[in-house]
């Protein structure tokens, strides 16, 4: 795997009874899914992606932002899940209860085999109308264009208002259910592995902490410093797609699936 990885923490995965795997955008980074941070290119490379992730840029332009979701849902269409995601599925299949919470709307998760995780902003592949909150069917589109485009949103079946990307923006109130679930389990876990967030967004970055707080132990897997640094006891330099690989075949030998 080529990622060595300290036997504390290893000890710590293959002790641990109730696990919660805490994903954001860096676990799908080397799926060539850029993270949200990252700069945009093509069509979007003037913005900013926090300015374009709001009700406001919507409203001001619904067709540059239905476009820019049209461009990253093809993305992650073609993309495929890595070995981190492998990884997190096999964490699953071999501690069963193991809770995987994602603020990410790909569905590499899924994908990678990855039961019923819980999608705190949303998903790609769920629009709803804005104005009735209807669920609305995807367009059947062929690939996006390299350097996007801007794409007018269908229109509602059922009050003709613009259909709408079912995630979540700033400003807007995470699915109650998927919030509820996520802090019952960091709440009742034994260890919290956090992968690949800045632990900038709030309120999904008090999952760690909650975690934290009542008494469970925090791994983090991120090649950067982030603010969950603090209640992490280890922390786990380097991408997922080799470290998580490397702390799975550590704590259980090599179970992972090739
Ligand atoms: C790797 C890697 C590799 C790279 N391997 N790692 C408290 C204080 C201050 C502000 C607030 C607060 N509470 C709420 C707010 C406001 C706001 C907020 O948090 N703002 C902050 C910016 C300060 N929060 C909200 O508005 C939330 N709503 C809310 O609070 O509602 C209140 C309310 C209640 C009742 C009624 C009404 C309202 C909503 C937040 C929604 C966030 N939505 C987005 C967009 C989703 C749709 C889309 O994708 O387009 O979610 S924003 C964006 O950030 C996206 C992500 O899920 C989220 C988190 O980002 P993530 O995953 O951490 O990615 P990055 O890019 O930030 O970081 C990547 C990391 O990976 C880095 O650390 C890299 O180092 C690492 N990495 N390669 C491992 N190979
Ligand atoms: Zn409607």
């Amino acid at each position: 795997m080529g990622h060595v990885v300290p036997p504390e923490a290893a000890a710590l995965l293959e002790r641990a009874r109730r696990i919660v795997v805490v994903t954001g955008a860096g676990i799908s980074a080397e799926s060539g899914v850029p993270t949200f941070r990252d700069a945009l290119t093509g069509l979007w490379q003037r913005f900013d992606a926090q300015a374009l992730a709001t009700p406001q840029a919507f409203e001001d332009d619904p067709d540059l932002v239905w476009g820019w979701y049209e461009w990253r849902r093809s993305a992650v269409r073609r993309a495929r899940p890595n070995a981190g995601h492998a990884a997190v599925a096999a964490i699953e299949a071999r501690v069963p209860g193991t809770v995987v919470v994602t603020q990410n709307v790909d569905d590499l998760h899924e994908r990678a085999g990855s039961t019923d995780p819980v999608h705190l902003h949303g998903s790609l592949f769920a629009p709803r109308c804005s104005g009735c909150s209807r669920p609305a069917s995807l367009p059947d589109v062929a690939d996006e264009p390299a350097g996007g485009r801007r794409v007018p949103p269908p229109r509602c079946a059922a009050c003709a208002a613009p259909v709408r990307p079912g995630v979540v923006w700033f400003g807007e109130a995470l699915p109650q259910a998927a919030l509820d679930r996520a802090v019952e389990a960091a709440a009742s876990c034994d260890l919290l592995v956090t992968v690949g967030t800045s632990g900038l967004v709030y309120p999904a970055a008090e999952i760690p902490q909650v975690a934290a707080r009542l008494g469970a132990t925090v791994i983090q897997v991120n090649p950067d410093e982030t603010p969950l640094d603090a209640v992490a006891e280890v922390n786990l330099r380097g991408p997922a797609a080799r470290v998580l690989p490397a702390l799975v075949a550590a704590a259980w030998g090599d179970t992972m699936p090739t």
